[in-house]
């Protein structure tokens, strides 16, 4: 795998999504140790590595909060989008949950896209917002550069991660994910499990960081 050729792509690794935030998930810092492995094996060769961070206004039309007599799970329709999950307020705009984790190593990072970050419309995906066709940019940014092949870690498997992973695949690149490097939310049940079969199914790769690195000219 030719490093030139290859993007590191770290999905919200924010402190909101591990122990002790407002969105935890399970384990949500197990990511770190290897997606950093993985980011100093890049910044070695001269590859890339871009971040994403979930970056929401106060009042978020993602946040239970911002809806009179809605709770946290629940899925509605808004003006933009059909079947948001509605969650607690998380990852608020200039807050430390939004921040990356401290040990996250971000001196490899020369691109962070931030996104959700318009009050009437979520983003999953580090390519299109959630009404599935607002770009955020990035394609055009690793278009630019000639990345054939994008390496995906970070949280949550099953809604940032999946979301990321399906857009990029159907994008044209290679699309792969570091198994060892994504930790899921799990709502509803049996969603982790959903989104690794249905990214399988549309063919993109799962391979540990170790195999990655080895990979990695
Ligand atoms: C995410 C739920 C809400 C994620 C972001 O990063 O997967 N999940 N906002
Ligand atoms: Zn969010």
């Amino acid at each position: 795998m030719d490093s030139i050729k290859t993007l590191l792509l770290l999905i919200d690794v924010q402190n909101d999504f591990c122990p002790g935030g407002a969105l935890a998930v399970n384990n949500g810092d197990a990511v770190v140790a290897p997606l950093n492995a993985l980011s100093r094996a890049f910044a070695e060769r001269g590859g890339r590595v871009a971040a994403t961070q979930d970056w929401h206004c106060t009042g978020h039309v993602s946040f239970a909060s911002s809806h009179s007599g809605c709770k946290v799970g629940e899925i509605i329709d808004t003006a933009l989008v059909k079947g948001q999950v509605l969650w607690t307020d998380h990852c608020v705009q200039g807050t430390g949950g939004a921040e990356f984790h401290s040990a996250l190593e971000l001196s490899p990072v020369s691109m962070i896209v931030r996104k959700g970050f318009r009050k009437e419309l979520d983003s999953y995906s580090a390519f299109f917002e959630n009404d599935r066709k607002t770009p955020t940019g990035l394609e055009g940014w690793l278009k630019c550069l000639g990345i054939e092949t994008v390496i995906i870690g970070g949280i949550a498997t099953d809604y940032c991660v999946f979301f990321s992973a399906m857009d990029c695949k159907k994008l044209g690149f290679n699309t792969i994910i570091a198994s060892d490097a994504v930790r899921g939310v799990g709502f509803p049940e049996g969603s982790i499990e959903k989104a690794i079969s249905e990214m399988k199914a549309a063919g993109i790769e799962f391979y540990s960081s170790n195999d990655l690195i080895d990979r990695l000219k």
